[in-house]
């Protein structure tokens, strides 16, 4: 089996488009992916045919959708190759599990003087929540360092965990640099060590198969939308021993079991930690996705990205005048590089006059920028429905944009 990429793309109706007056090369895969149809059609079946308040009404149309959003649970402990069910917890995106996770944990588990370890490349969803935790209780946030090539320093990891470690949080792969992480060689230190791991998969589900028990971390997290799912939702992962022991997150229906003016009882996993309604219509569409990606087969998928980021590195590794960022031998889907002397702002808008969607700035990982000294990157990043003649029109548009700044 391979990536018939013409066929695929039709499945994609907004990337045949032009833009700018030239076909849409959409490259901004790492900030969001596009959406199949198939999931275009589930929420728009949910909305004509299905939509009702959910594990409350007792009428036909709130039974379906409970039923159907249970059922999402259920392919979303599949594909994650969870336990139970019950360990998977609907939330908005990475962003809101990682901030479930830092408020929960910690209000439960962090006390001054305690220490949380994250690493150099992160996001800043999975610096500032925990920077806002340790202020909270006293503790202080500790850093695995990288190295000139976007790697982890693991020499350093025996020595920044210690007795004093509550919980280790890292990324997957990073967003800025596409290097993906050792995080089975770090979730085994740690456990060594007796200490939880989150990790932040936002940025490795879209390209990877990712198997919760066989890594054995204990929470992993990702949003819907990176992985042609709606925006809106997304994923938390938790083990069933550190989520019964956790305290709610947020407080409303849904979460309780019951409630007097006295005090209130909490209901049971995974509703303790989805209060309120939930976003019902987006969970389906996530379902859907699941579904769509699953089917093209992750094993597929990476093989045919792989090709695409072998042939693009190839490719602008011809340009005189490019710098790479994030160089690492195991990387997936980003590419980060600097272009002569041109700021990435005036790169990105050139490049988007020429129909060509790229990201520039700091990605949102602003210590990374900090680290090589520099305000930004330019950051092409790939989805299964990109071309190789993708990376030919962004060849010769990076061309022009030299033309016009020399
Ligand atoms: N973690 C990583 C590694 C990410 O790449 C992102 C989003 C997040 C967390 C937050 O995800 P959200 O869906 O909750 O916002 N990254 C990017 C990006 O690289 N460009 O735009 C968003």
């Amino acid at each position: 089996m391979s990536i018939n990429v013409e066929q695929l793309r039709r499945e994609f109706p907004v990337l045949s488009q032009t833009v700018n007056g030239k076909p849409l090369v959409y490259l901004d895969n790492a900030a969001t992916t596009q959406k199949p149809k198939a999931v275009v059609e589930r929420l728009m079946d949910y909305y004509y045919k299905e939509n009702s308040n959910i594990h409350r009404g007792a009428h036909y149309l709130s039974m379906q959708a409970t039923e159907a959003y249970e059922e999402a649970r259920e392919t979303t402990r599949m594909y994650l190759n969870a336990a139970f069910s019950r360990e998977i917890i609907f939330t908005r995106g990475t962003t809101e599990s990682i901030n479930l996770v830092a408020s929960s944990f910690s209000q439960k588990f962090l006390k001054e003087g305690d220490e949380i370890l994250i690493s150099a490349m992160e996001h800043h969803s999975n610096i500032v929540p925990w920077q806002m935790a340790c202020q909270q209780k006293g503790a202080t946030l500790k850093v695995i360092p990288m190295d000139e090539q976007g790697v982890l320093r693991m020499d350093t990891l025996d020595e920044l965990l210690t007795e004093k470690t509550r919980l280790v949080a890292v990324s997957h792969v990073s967003n800025a640099l596409g290097t993906i992480n050792p995080v089975e060689d770090i979730i085994g230190k740690a456990h060594q060590k007796g200490i939880p791991v989150l990790i932040d998969g936002a940025q490795a589900v879209p390209h990877m198969k990712v198997d919760v028990q066989k890594l054995d971390c204990d929470f992993y997290c990702f949003s819907g939308h990176k992985l042609y799912g709606p925006m809106g939702v997304g994923v938390l992962y938790g083990k069933e021993e550190w989520l019964e022991q956790m305290p709610p997150y947020q407080g409303g229906g849904e979460m309780i079991k019951e409630v007097r003016f006295t005090g209130t009882t909490y209901n049971e996993l995974p509703f303790k930690f989805e209060a309120g309604t939930p976003n019902v219509g987006d969970v389906l569409g996530l379902e859907a996705a699941l579904r769509f990606v699953s089917y093209l087969r992750h094993d597929v998928i990476s093989v045919y990205e792989d090709s695409l980021m072998q042939y693009a590195m190839k490719q602008l590794a011809t340009l005189p005048g490019i710098r790479f960022i994030g160089t690492a031998e195991h990387k997936t889907s980003v590419i980060s590089f600097l272009f002569d002397d041109i700021h990435p702002y005036d790169s990105g808008v050139i490049l988007d006059k020429l129909g060509i969607a790229v990201r520039t700035g700091h990605h949102c990982a602003q210590p990374v920028m900090d680290f090589f000294n520099i305000p930004g990157t330019i950051r092409v990043s790939f989805a299964m429905y990109n071309s190789l003649k993708e990376i030919d029109l962004l060849m010769d548009a990076l061309k022009k944009v030299r033309t016009l700044f020399s």
